[in-house]
């Protein structure tokens, strides 16, 4: 039996089956890590001793705090947990709150106790809640005051989530009370580089929640990889941006990427594009984090900013469109880092430099990960040919307790249920979600590249295209379109849409319908929700 220092074994025990497990790979020299190691540890202990206990780790519009300050409060943290809270190493914290300084305290909190965190986004209500408590046996959770009410309302159908606290909140059973009597001294739970760290829940938009497991060299893995080889993450670079720390894409880009590198990161709530060009203004942000639709939005209005500071973007979530790079690059100068990465894999696997960027394509496996197409069978794709991506590094899916494993995990594969081609060099270029592929007169018509068509056009600021019922064809793409601020939607502009798309890609492929809205739904994490749209297409009823 290999060494843990989990005595609450539930997250173990619940890992599938050793043979549905991804190919693992070691083979970089960064990603070789001692047997025992604590993520958090290694965040914040390792940069004190290192002499970086003066930098600021932390901004925030209330101030900022170092590296030693954020230490001592985790440690705090920490110890409450341990001493007062009864928790034991293995035991699942449940972490609710927007990004600000203590839900990432609490998060590396938790960690150095050898707890495991279960971050949640704040949208998520009562009953996503329960799946998730339920799901991950959670036994405490800490929590943002102004949340509350959605987590008291699921208390009652969380049975094995017996201790709640509070932070933002001067009670005396506050977390903050409970904290500020501690020393600021914690002797970090001493786990093993694979013991469990963190359960993520997928943002998926059917079925119950996935709980994707990860361990301890799983976060050091996301922070050696990646920020390293193509963001070139420096010491002295301060990050903003939106993603939720609950989602990996923030954790990693909001928290743990800067600190692993000694840089500091801006934690600001409830981010539009406005605020987040003001944050860059008024922090002087060096890198900025966030979705295709927010650089889109930020193009637009880019000039009215001074963003002097800023040097690095790097998007995620969903495909980055080439007009938008164009127009984001045209508005600041700013060649956008794309990446793609999701949730099983902790962070992102393929991506580039803005030297190496290929337009139209996410980019090459990132050093460390190695990418594939595969067909039907299972068999790698020729080059220029579409099929279904697939992964292996040094992080994979490992699901908790779920039967789904077998469809994201195939011959050791990581299949992320993605359509792609690999060019004669390498590069991926993505096609759509391998199940959002339109079929109309047995054509595949991938939305998003009649979305890339659409939004070259002047008067489109938003689109999505998704599939739309069709006596003849069996499906038409349909593409519900937000005006720019001056146009109207009438039937003089539906031609002209169609006419330019028909002029840009094969002209099969142009919207047959196009509806015009005033917004598209979108998840809390910036992704289209492409399901509410071909709800909409398929009419009532
Ligand atoms: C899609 C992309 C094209 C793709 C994520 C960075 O998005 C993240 O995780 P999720 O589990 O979703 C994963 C799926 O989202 N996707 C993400 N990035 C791109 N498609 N181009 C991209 N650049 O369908 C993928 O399978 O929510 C992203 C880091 C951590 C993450 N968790």
């Amino acid at each position: 039996m290999a060494y843990t220092a989990h005595v609450d074994t539930f997250a173990r025990d619940n890992l599938p089956p050793r043979e549905l497990w991804p190919e693992f790979l070691f083979e970089r020299p960064e990603v070789r890590y001692p047997e025992r190691v604590n993520c958090a540890a290694e965040l914040l202990d390792a940069a004190v001793a290192r002499g970086w206990g003066g930098r600021t780790a932390i901004r925030a519009a209330d101030g900022e705090c170092t590296y030693l300050q954020l230490m001592a409060q985790a440690n705090r943290i920490a110890a409450v947990l341990v001493e007062d809270l009864g928790l034991v190493p293995g035991n699942r914290v449940l972490l609710r709150g927007p990004n600000n300084p203590m839900m990432a305290a609490c998060w590396l909190g938790v960690v150095k106790a050898g707890g495991i965190a279960v971050a949640t986004m704040p949208l998520l209500r009562a009953k996503e809640l329960t799946d998730i408590v339920t799901k991950a046996e959670v036994t405490h959770a800490l929590c943002d005051r102004r949340l509350a009410a959605d987590l008291e309302a699921a208390l009652p159908a969380c049975p094995t989530l017996k201790t709640v606290r509070y932070w933002y909140d001067d009670g005396r059973d506050a977390l903050d009370t409970l904290a500020a009597a501690k020393s600021g001294e914690f002797a970090n739970c001493p786990t093993a580089r694979d013991d469990v760290a963190l359960i993520a829940f997928t943002s998926g938009t059917t079925g119950k929640p996935k709980g994707t497991v990860h361990f301890h060299r799983d976060v050091l893995a996301m922070c050696d990889l990646f920020p390293r080889s193509c963001l070139r993450v420096a010491a002295d670079d301060v990050f903003c941006g939106t993603p939720p720390l609950a989602f990996t894409f923030g954790l990693g880009g909001m928290l743990c990427f800067p600190l692993r590198a000694g840089a500091s990161t801006v934690l600001v709530e409830r981010l539009t594009p406005e605020k987040l060009l003001e944050t860059i203004e008024a922090f002087r942000a060096t890198v900025c984090i966030t979705a295709p639709t927010f650089y889109r939005q930020m193009a637009a209005i880019a000039g009215r900013y001074d963003l002097s500071s800023l040097t690095r973007c790097v998007s995620a979530g969903e495909a980055l469109p080439d007009a938008t790079r164009q127009a984001f690059k045209a508005a600041t100068g700013i060649e956008i880092i794309d990446g793609i990465g999701s949730t099983e894999m902790i962070h992102i696997f393929i991506s580039h430099t803005p030297e190496t960027v290929r337009r139209g394509a996410t980019g090459y496996a990132v050093p460390g990960y190695r990418a594939t197409v595969l067909d039907e069978a299972g068999n790698p794709c020729p080059p220029g040919v579409v099929g279904r991506l697939a992964v292996k590094g040094p992080t994979g899916c490992r699901y908790l307790a779920d039967e789904r494993q077998r469809n994201y995990v195939q011959n050791g594969w990581n299949v992320t249920g993605d359509a792609y081609l690999m060019d004669a060099d390498g590069y991926f270029h993505y096609q759509a979600r391998t199940d959002d592929m339109i079929i109309s007169a047995g054509y595949n018509i991938a939305g998003p590249e009649v979305e890339g068509a659409l939004l070259a056009h002047e008067a489109v600021a938003e689109c999505g295209v998704v599939a739309a019922p069709d006596e003849e064809r069996g499906q038409i793409p349909k593409a519900y379109v937000v005006l720019k601020p001056g146009y109207r939607g009438d039937a003089a502009l539906v031609k002209s849409l169609q006419d330019f798309v028909k002029a840009t890609i094969a002209p099969y492929k142009y919207p047959r319908a196009i509806e015009f809205v005033d917004a598209l739904p979108r998840t809390e994490t910036g992704k289209l929700q492409r399901f509410k749209l071909r709800e909409m297409a398929r009419g009532p009823g």
